[in-house]
């Protein structure tokens, strides 16, 4: 069975982008593969948190992941910090990654052109710790949103930088980057991919958004004046990501499908259409959830999830730490 690992950062609340980008991907694949999906709970602190909110975030993420369909008994599901050899191999990928590289990642530099002040140093070697995410558990795959790619493909120059120094030690990984909702626009500016760092709230329909809420922010999404309900994303951008939701939540329905069904008919008619998905599957989604949250089930999972990959990641990095030379002892 090929291996797959991959891991979100609940700096925020999870949203439909986190959805349809990534988790619903990882429940599509469980069945298929052996499956490692951890909360990168390490990459929320570059940049500044308040403790209490990121507990909070930690907290959901777990039962969101749960709640998606991610099923313990198949996939590993864990906490980075849990796995200790995450920071350690961390700092051994950060000593082989060239300033360079780490320059030209676009979601560091993004941040630097929008003039941010106080940048960490953990943001700026980020890619490195995923690097070390991913090279620790052999992955053949690692499924993410398109804006991950970069940094997917960093950790492959990685692995072969250091197999090409020390001899055969890492697999070298494929980013595995779903066609449809590999980026999900924001509602009200589809040029910005949906995230939760947005600081305008009707952009985004979080998991947890209240129904009512979420139908509105749908029903309030910016479109545009060509009232034609057709796949475009160069001009009809706001029209094409309500598609690219409506698809992805119907099992990836064809765009023509779509467009034939809503032919001579308004927006509205569609917005309402998209909503009725959109809050099907948030209801599912809270049902579970709420289940979840009130039972053991999140700390069993997360107390198996680290034992299981504790075992393969700390095998790993003993096998780095005796190639580069700097463990002495047999352990
Ligand atoms: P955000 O911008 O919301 O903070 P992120 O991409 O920085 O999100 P994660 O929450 O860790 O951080 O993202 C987890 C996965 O979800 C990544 O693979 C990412 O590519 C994907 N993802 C996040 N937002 C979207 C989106 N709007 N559309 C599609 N995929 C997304
Ligand atoms: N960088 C990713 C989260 C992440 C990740 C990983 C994804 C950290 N480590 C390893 C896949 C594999 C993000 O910002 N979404």
């Amino acid at each position: 069975m090929k291996r797959m690992l991959s891991g979100i950062k609940p700096t925020g609340q999870l949203h439909l982008g986190s959805y349809l980008g990534a988790l619903k991907h990882f429940v599509d694949y469980q069945d298929e593969y052996e499956m490692y999906a951890f909360i990168a709970n390490l990459h929320c602190i570059t940049v500044p948190q308040d403790p209490a909110t990121l507990q909070k975030n930690l907290k959901d993420c777990v039962a969101l992941y749960l709640a998606c369909g991610l099923d313990p008994k198949k996939a590993t599901i864990f906490l980075q910090t849990d796995v200790k050899a995450h920071a350690q191999l961390g700092y051994i990928m950060c000593c082989h990654t060239y300033m360079g590289e780490l320059s030209r990642m676009t979601q560091f530099k993004d941040k630097q052109a929008k003039g941010e002040k106080n940048l960490s140093g953990g943001l700026y070697t980020y890619p490195s710790l995923m690097a070390a995410d991913i090279l620790l558990y052999d992955p053949d795959y690692v499924p993410v949103g398109d804006d991950q790619k970069q940094h997917v493909e960093l950790t492959r120059d990685l692995a072969i930088r250091m197999n090409h120094r020390y001899g055969d030690l890492f697999k070298v990984p494929e980013p595995l980057i779903g066609k449809v909702g590999a980026r999900i626009m924001s509602l009200n500016d589809p040029s910005k991919k949906m995230s939760k760092s947005d600081n305008n709230d009707k952009g985004c329909v979080y998991l947890l958004d209240d129904l009512k809420k979420a139908r509105k922010k749908i029903m309030g999404a910016v479109t545009d004046n060509f009232a034609n309900v057709h796949y475009d994303p160069e001009n009809q951008p706001g029209i094409a990501n309500l598609m690219q939701i409506m698809s992805s939540l119907e099992d990836n329905r064809p765009f023509g499908e779509i467009e034939e069904q809503f032919k001579g008919k308004g927006y509205g008619d569609f917005k309402r259409a998209v909503a009725d998905d959109v809050c099907h599957t948030l209801e599912t989604i809270q049902n579970r959830y709420n289940e979840v949250i009130s039972s053991d089930l999140l700390e069993k999972t997360l107390s198996e999830g680290a034992a299981r990959a504790n075992a393969i990641a700390n095998a790993k990095l003993d096998k780095v730490q005796r190639a580069i030379g700097i463990e002495i002892i047999d352990k």
